[in-house]
């Protein structure tokens, strides 16, 4: 049995698969915002006055994994005969500690608590998180020492983002620099995470390294200009790389006292939900790409080759398969969705209906989904756009969300030269079957529907599997592995309908040219709008 856990924005997951029947045979998830209340945290994350600024509390992470960890002691699982583990976190958020952190951990009592161990340990009790954007500054200042914004992107595989960890980590040493400078080591979630199941400081992967703006994306090395340009001693303040399948030790006694854990059970080097998301999709051949529909909405596809977006909305991150992969995310996704499902006092069934009510094209009418800040394309002060209709009218709000997020989606991938044969759908709103079928038809290539939503917890536990039986000469391929999680039927597959390419086609152009108006300040594309309505509409 492998354990896959993942760390994401609301939640903690567990998975653990069987791979000799072939089946998830334990699986528990606990919401943050429910289940650790003292927390005060809205949807895992605290947002501060200024809404660009959003954190959340390292400490309830770590308190959350033992929450779990007692739940399924409870349950019918062998916590014993689990030969490794591995994890996700949310990528970018970094956790910033003191000299102790590491002697507190070799020396956990399985008696305490984690989370009473561990309070001191921080240097900073907030940690800053993919959904801050409050870091504008420090990203021009960044990227012009590193020669502009294509040397950014050809140096670390992407451009400097506002979420990446090295603008988080210089804003905190100029605001910061006492404790910046008391700050002995910086971790991702994710690292930080496997440090803990490890008991002493865990490295970074190749995944999850790549979305700091401090890795360089070709060799895979923390690249000495990007950390010059961040803040000063950084090298002496972060965890060495590795490779994503390496085994980084074993579980600590802690976890073998406490729950019963085997003191060979082996820790697999936790990587970004993104990265394992892509295995937990099967995302391991050319041509295979995925839309996650959680949080934060992304596009990911596996890539044979190194391909950089040197418009700088995309990035390029370490495949767990130790290829690469290509990722866009988009922050208006579903809680964006869940504004206009609250505001009309609907369920997902009716949102669902609703949609499957209202035309291919939306009329003619178009929105802009700006309800947060806006990753990609970068929308600093967030406003809805609405071109056509008003804020009361419930069916154009619904498609003309779901369309908006697709064809941005669509626009913003064009830059991935290995174009997608088929789409797998992932994240709480690939349940809903018109949501999907907005984007085959968008997209016009089949979507797949999986049943598990849980991608990224169990891509973790597969990565797991794979390198412990790497490690112990029982080699397995990628395809034959994930393939036994993942078989497809047919009646998943949602095809595109041929009928609405040409519309879609147009309607791209159409989105296109709005986004530039309310971006860029071009021409309003009014009279373009009403050209639409007339050739599909009238
Ligand atoms: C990816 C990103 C999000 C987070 C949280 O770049 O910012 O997808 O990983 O899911």
């Amino acid at each position: 049995m492998f354990l896959g856990l993942d760390f994401s924005t609301q939640s903690i997951t567990v998975i653990v698969i069987d791979i000799e029947k072939n089946k998830v045979v334990y699986k528990r998830k606990i919401n943050f915002d429910k289940s650790l209340p003292h927390y005060n945290t809205e949807n895992g994350a605290i947002y501060s006055e200024n809404e660009t600024v959003v954190h959340s509390y390292p400490l309830m992470w770590v308190e959350s994994l033992d929450l779990l960890f007692n739940i399924m002691k409870k349950s019918k699982v062998c916590i014993g005969d689990i030969k490794a583990i591995s994890g996700s976190g949310q990528q970018h958020g970094t956790v910033y500690l003191n000299d102790t952190f590491e002697k507190v951990l070799k020396t956990l009592n399985p008696v305490k608590t984690l989370k009473i161990q561990l309070e001191n340990t921080f240097t900073r009790k907030t940690s800053p998180i993919w959904m801050d954007s409050s870091t504008t500054k420090q990203c021009e200042e960044i990227r012009e020492s590193l020669g502009g914004m294509k040397e950014t992107i050809k140096i670390t595989g992407s451009n400097t983002f506002e979420r990446f960890s090295g603008p988080q980590i210089r804003k905190f040493f100029q605001n910061n620099p006492m404790q910046y400078k008391d700050t002995a080591i910086i971790h991702l979630v994710s690292s930080f995470m496997a440090s803990i199941l490890i008991g002493k400081n865990a490295p970074i992967d190749y995944g999850d390294g790549a979305g700091m703006n401090l890795m360089n994306i070709s060799t895979k090395e923390w690249d000495s200009r990007a950390l010059e340009a961040t803040a000063p001693n950084l090298i002496d303040k972060l965890p060495s790389l590795v490779n994503s399948p390496n085994i980084i030790g074993n579980i600590s006694k802690y976890f073998i006292k406490k729950y019963g854990f085997s003191n060979n059970c082996k820790i697999i080097a936790f990587s970004g939900d993104n990265p394992n998301s892509l295995i937990g999709t099967g995302l391991i051949k050319k041509g295979r790409a995925a839309i996650s529909l959680g949080t934060s909405d992304t596009f990911f596809s596996y890539l044979e080759q190194l391909s950089l977006d040197f418009k700088g909305e995309g990035h390029v991150f370490g495949a767990p398969t130790g290829d690469y992969m290509s990722l866009i995310c988009f922050k208006n996704g579903s809680l964006a969705r869940e504004q206009i499902k609250n505001r009309f006092n609907l369920d997902w069934n009716s949102f669902s209906k609703i949609l499957e009510e209202t035309p291919p094209g939306n009329d003619g009418k178009i929105m802009l989904p700006y309800f947060f800040p806006e990753i990609v394309p970068l929308v600093l002060d967030p406003k809805v756009q609405r071109f056509g209709f008003d804020e009361n009218d419930i069916k154009r709000s619904i498609r003309g969300i779901i369309e908006a997020q697709f064809l941005s989606m669509k626009l913003h991938s064009q830059w991935i030269s290995e174009k997608p044969e088929i789409l797998y759908a992932t994240g709480s709103a690939s349940m809903n079957k018109e949501i999907l079928q907005v984007a085959a038809n968008i997209f016009n290539t089949p979507v797949v529907q999986f049943q598990i939503t849980d991608s990224a917890a169990l891509g973790a536990s597969l990565r797991a599997a794979k390198s412990y039986l790497d490690f112990t000469k029982n080699n397995i391929e990628w395809e034959e592995l994930t393939s036994q999680f993942l078989n497809i039927q047919d009646k998943q597959i949602i095809h595109p309908d041929e009928k609405y390419q040409m519309l879609y086609d147009d309607m791209l152009t159409l989105y296109q040219s709005y986004e530039n108006y309310f971006l860029r300040k071009t021409e309003n594309p009014e009279q373009e709008r009403l050209k639409f309505i007339q050739i599909y509409f009238k």
